[in-house]
């Protein structure tokens, strides 16, 4: 029951390329045309989002804003089409206008504005909250660049600006009459009033004007929709700033100077904080103006603030915008000239914090000095809180100075975010199970000893329309043969629905039909793009995600390096053809990582150009990883790695889409691989490694990668090769070093490749001797994406609802 006709949608776009462009069909080009689309969808999604805003306010609805410095929502033409229920009618018009509907998807640039799992976890609850008609609002940056693209040139990464805005744009709508100011800077002094009360004022500040562009979430089958509204920075000063008197002029070179580079580009370090200004700036920012926008619109509608907290939840995703802590106090207090209890009151019933990681390196942590002369208001209050919580832990733990040390917000110089959050927060929650318990038991162990009740666990989901239906239509019309049509998109438990076809033979040989029908595709995308020809037949084991040491692609390297010494030795061995993709972006600044591509570069090029690797032993690491590109390849994938040292990941949600897309993992027993496990069992995963337990006692009783060096040849004949290196005579001996000696201040092999090594390359051979059954492999397959529901968005967007946010769904 498509809303529209395809007659109706071809005269709105028409009409639009008319208005917008002053072109008809013949003379519009692939972007008009695009651009046209988009604007058709864009004001559907307006106009019910004016009805949903209607029915939120009538309804004094509480509602959830979800605050993140990321949001890697990729593309939206297609999205938007699939949610309003308008893909088929779309895809008609295009056609008949003499488009292909696809080429046109494919001319979106993703919006790269998120770094990775953090930015795309965003994306994917945006999804699940409109479709469960949650009121709920994004708000994060608009970065005019996003996360930068990635070229190799001579195996090395090299970055080059993302401008998405482009196109990208066509999707935002700009809301001058929304502006928010925000202030930086200059002096604050105490002002007493006659009731002695007190109203800091600040003089002396620059002003940063924060303009919404505004992007329409479409939810499924659902008329509800939301917003994610990213904010512009603009000068408030005019362009000519001659007209200027010369006491402003300084001050207004300032203010452009600040808002010209505030919204420039998107940091791209993930896991790992940078202490650096302009990142400071771009957090207050963000969280002043959405602050301010939320006050605003509640103010209109209740005329008072005293209800805020009953109205509103503020979900702070990780710790980057932590500062709406002491901006919503800093409003309450000095604008509304709330006593601090009062404000403490509404503002700690607020708000609410997820974690993302417990890797030290990504603990933001302020230095006071940053904090004190770009935000004087802030700091105040900053240290108003974090003084009163010291009086409070030294009336709890009296002397015992050790677990004050550790939770003190203000300590040595410096403002802990994570703690503020711990202080402030309604609820403190991990992504998966695994990852919740290390943070009561470990990294915030003092704090959740003294509110237990206030830690908890949300395991983190996918939107398995997009990543499965929308990106593998093949799979979902198996699904809907087997399940009995389309319930699974609203209710993903009925994936259970294909258990039942385990045995059955004619859905097994589809399955595998589909799988290889999507390699091909993948093949050939890939062949046209960068002219590399992969080896259909051989298995495509995959590891795609951001570079990091952690995550282990070393590892996998090493494994690889291993099975190209057994064909050198054997040419004529009995070998499992098989195809190992990479796809990773390295944080600029992160050289180990950047000379683990190369190193990947290295060894797809030898063993590309070694014979006896022909036809079986193929290594490709894919260009420019991204949301679009990860949409092609999961559907083609067959073995999912996700093998990074137990205990690190927080969650992972790539091993989420891999598995519901019928690749089977190998894995560590970490983040929400050791829930996969609990779905699938022992049968249907390749578990390898240490767990968390055995990593920390093995660094605790000493850890000594060169044991396994000495004990195990093949694994030192895979280390001297990297020392060596290869044909092409870059060397690789520091990474060898590391992993033997350490280096720069870490220890030897940090993340246990070593100790993981042989259990991980027996986890390689289980799997590829369970692919030479092609039978149990598809069933295994199958039982993969059956057990997958659990892992979809709308049950971690339910859980959020009942036990953090207190907000009904549909
Ligand atoms: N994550 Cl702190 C990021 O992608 N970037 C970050 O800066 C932080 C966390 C990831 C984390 O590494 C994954 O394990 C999670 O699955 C993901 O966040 C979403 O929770």
């Amino acid at each position: 029951m498509a809303e529209y006709t395809k007659a109706q949608l071809t005269e709105m776009i028409t009409g639009k390329l008319q208005r917008n462009f002053g072109r008809t069909v013949d003379e519009a080009a692939p972007p008009h045309m695009f651009k046209a689309c988009a604007l058709v969808l864009r004001d559907i999604m307006s106009r019910r989002q004016m009805a949903t805003d209607n029915q939120v306010w009538e309804g004094q609805q509480r509602q959830v804003h979800y605050l993140s410095l990321e949001f890697l929502m990729g593309r939206s033409l297609e999205k938007n089409a699939y949610n309003l229920g308008l893909l088929g009618t779309l895809k008609d018009a295009l056609e008949g206008l003499g488009f292909s509907a696809s080429d046109l998807f494919e001319l979106e640039p993703d919006a790269g504005l998120g770094n990775g799992g953090l930015g795309r976890l965003a994306a994917c609850y945006l999804d699940s909250m409109t479709t469960l008609e949650i009121p709920a609002t994004g708000y994060s940056i608009c970065y005019e660049l996003g996360i930068f693209k990635q070229k190799i040139i001579d195996g090395k990464q090299v970055e080059l600006a993302d401008n998405w805005l482009g196109l990208g744009d066509a999707w935002l709508i700009p809301k001058m009459d929304e502006a928010e100011e925000v202030r930086f800077g200059g002096k604050v002094e105490d002002c007493w009033d006659s009731e002695g009360h007190n109203h800091p004022e600040h003089t002396g500040y620059t002003t940063v004007l924060a303009i919404p562009r505004d992007m329409e979430i479409a939810g499924y089958q659902t008329r509800h929709t939301n917003v994610l509204r990213l904010w512009d920075a603009k000068s408030p000063v005019p362009v000519d700033m001659s007209l200027y008197s010369r006491g402003e002029y300084l001050k207004a070179v300032e203010q452009q100077a600040m808002a010209e580079v505030i919204a420039k580009v998107l940091y791209p370090d993930d896991n790992h904080y940078e202490g650096k200004s302009l990142r400071l700036k771009q957090q207050y920012f963000f969280v002043s103006a959405t602050v301010q926008s939320i006050i605003r619109k509640h103010r209109a509608q209740y005329g008072t603030l005293r209800n805020f907290h009953e109205k509103h939840v503020i979900q702070i995703n990780d710790t980057h915008p932590t500062l709406v802590i002491p901006e919503l106090m800093r409003i309450l207090l000095d604008v509304e000239g709330y006593s601090w209890e009062d404000a403490w009151h509404i503002v700690t019933q607020t708000v609410c914090y997820t974690n993302h990681t417990v890797l030290a390196e990504a603990l933001e942590r302020w230095p006071q000095s940053l904090i004190q002369t770009l935000l004087p208001r802030i700091w105040t209050i900053l240290k108003e809180i974090a003084s009163r919580y010291q009086r409070e832990l030294e009336h709890r733990y009296g002397n015992d100075t050790g677990k004050i040390a550790n939770m003190a917000i203000i300590w040595g110089g410096e403002v802990r975010m994570a703690n503020l959050c711990i202080c402030a927060c309604q609820t403190v929650n991990g992504v998966s199970a695994l990852h919740s318990e290390i943070l009561k038991k470990d990294v915030f162990h003092d704090a959740y000893l003294a509110r237990p009740e206030q830690f908890t666990n949300v395991t983190n989901g996918i939107d398995h329309r997009r990543w499965l239906s929308q990106i593998n239509p093949r799979l979902d019309a198996l699904i809907r043969d087997c399940t009995g049509g389309d319930a699974y998109l609203l209710h993903p438990e009925a994936l259970q629905g294909l258990e039942k076809y385990r045995s059955d033979k004619t859905v097994l040989k589809k399955l595998a039909d589909i799988k290889h029908d999507n390699k091909l595709r993948f093949a050939s995308w890939v062949a046209r793009e960068s002219g590399v020809v992969l080896n259909t037949d051989a298995v495509f084991d995959v590891q795609v995600k951001r570079l990091h040491e952690y995550k282990r692609q070393l590892l996998n390297v090493l494994h690889i390096i291993s099975l190209y010494h057994q064909l050198r030795d054997n040419p004529n061995m009995d070998f499992v053809p098989q195809t190992f993709l990479f796809g990773a972006k390295a944080a600029p600044g992160y050289h180990v990582a950047k000379e683990i591509i190369q190193l990947i570069n290295s060894l797809s090029a030898q063993i590309d150009r070694d014979p006896v690797c022909k036809d079986k032993l193929q290594v490709v690491f894919l260009e420019n990883y991204r949301v679009s590109l990860a949409e092609k390849l999961i559907p083609a994938s067959e073995i999912s790695e996700q093998i990074s040292t137990a205990g690190k990941e927080a969650s992972g949600t790539g091993n989420m889409k891999f598995m519901m897309n019928g690749a089977l993992t190998i894995g560590t027993l970490d983040g929400a691989n050791v829930e996969m496990h609990q779905q699938l069992g022992d049968e249907n995963i390749f578990l390898f490694g240490l767990t968390a337990q055995e990593v920390v006692q093995r660094k605790q009783q000493g850890y000594h990668p060169m044991d396994y060096y000495q004990q195990d040849p093949v694994l030192k004949r895979v280390i001297d090769q990297l020392s060596a290196g290869f044909d092409d005579h870059v060397s690789y001996a520091d990474l060898a070093t590391r992993l033997l000696y350490g280096a720069g201040g870490s220890p030897a092999d940090e993340y246990l490749l070593l100790a993981d090594f042989q259990s991980y390359c027996q986890a390689h051979d289980r799997a590829l001797r369970v692919y030479g059954d092609s039978k149990r492999w598809n069933q295994m397959s199958l039982t993969n994406i059956a057990r997958s529901g659990i892992f979809a968005a709308d049950r971690s967007i339910k859980e959020y609802a009942e036990n953090i946010w207190h907000v009904p769904t549909r």
